[in-house]
């Protein structure tokens, strides 16, 4: 216990909430990573400082500063492979990826998404979904293919949209499941329990037929 910590790396672009609670759990032991590097493609986005404070190295490629999406992606390659991670993920990162980076990559990197897949891909999810008028929204994380939010999804947190809601209440409520949930599926690929496998995510060993729920995730198997 407390040995054979994967490296990770997270990329964000802004305030790093969900890279504090990684930070956090990792902290506290209770997820079997060390995060080893945080990059941002902005400059001053305020999770760098939440890196800094932890004692993680921090990076900042500024997307603009390249001539192309292709250009800026071989030099976030590069940099990433400097620490040589088991896994890479996107905590707020908001650049859309290249086919090649996306390639390199498969199968050991997660994004957390603010809607339950597949609804609502893209942007302004929160907003969409009170629009929408459903009763129920939350939170993805998935492995990132090259269909915009569109990898397979690993596991889900639920909430309810209220009567009254604004875009901003449903955010919060939306993001303190956050904080739970993607320490959750990091821990759980941490352990090898999480694999990709020809587009089926796999849980200990066996395909699962829908995304997982927070709420009500299977023991492993040597809790039984
Ligand atoms: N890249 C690939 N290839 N596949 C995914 O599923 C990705 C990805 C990169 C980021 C996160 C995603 C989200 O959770 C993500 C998933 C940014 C945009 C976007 O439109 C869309 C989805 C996501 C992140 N970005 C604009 C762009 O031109 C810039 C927007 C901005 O800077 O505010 O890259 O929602
Ligand atoms: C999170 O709610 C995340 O789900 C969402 O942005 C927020 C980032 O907050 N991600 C996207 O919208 C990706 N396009 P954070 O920087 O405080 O973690």
């Amino acid at each position: 216990m407390g040995h054979d910590l994967l490296p990770v790396v997270v990329l964000i672009s802004g305030a790093g909430t969900n890279l504090q609670a990684l930070i956090d759990a990792a902290q506290a032991g209770t997820i079997p990573i060390r995060i080893a590097a945080v990059i941002s493609n902005r400059p001053g986005a305020p999770g760098l400082a939440r890196a800094e404070r932890a004692g993680i190295p921090v990076h900042t490629l500024d997307h603009t500063a390249y001539p192309d999406r292709e250009s800026f992606d071989e030099a976030l390659q590069a940099c990433i492979e400097t620490y040589d991670p088991g896994l890479v993920v996107l905590a707020g990162f908001m650049r859309i990826l290249t086919p090649g980076f996306v390639e390199h990559f498969a199968g050991r990197m997660l994004n957390i998404h603010p809607s339950l897949l597949p609804d609502f891909r893209g942007l302004r999810t929160h907003e969409r979904a009170l629009q929408a008028g459903i009763r129920e929204h939350g939170a993805s994380v998935h492995f990132v293919n090259n269909e915009l939010d569109g990898g397979p999804v690993i596991m889900q947190a639920r909430v309810p949209v209220l009567a009254d809601d604004t875009p901003e209440r449903l955010t919060a409520r939306v993001q303190a499941r956050e904080y739970e949930l993607y320490p959750k599926v990091v821990g759980m690929f941490g352990e090898g329990r999480l694999k990709l496998e020809d587009d089926q995510v796999r849980l200990d060993g066996r395909p699962i037929r829908a995304p997982l729920d927070l709420d009500t995730i299977p023991d492993s198997p040597r809790e039984k």
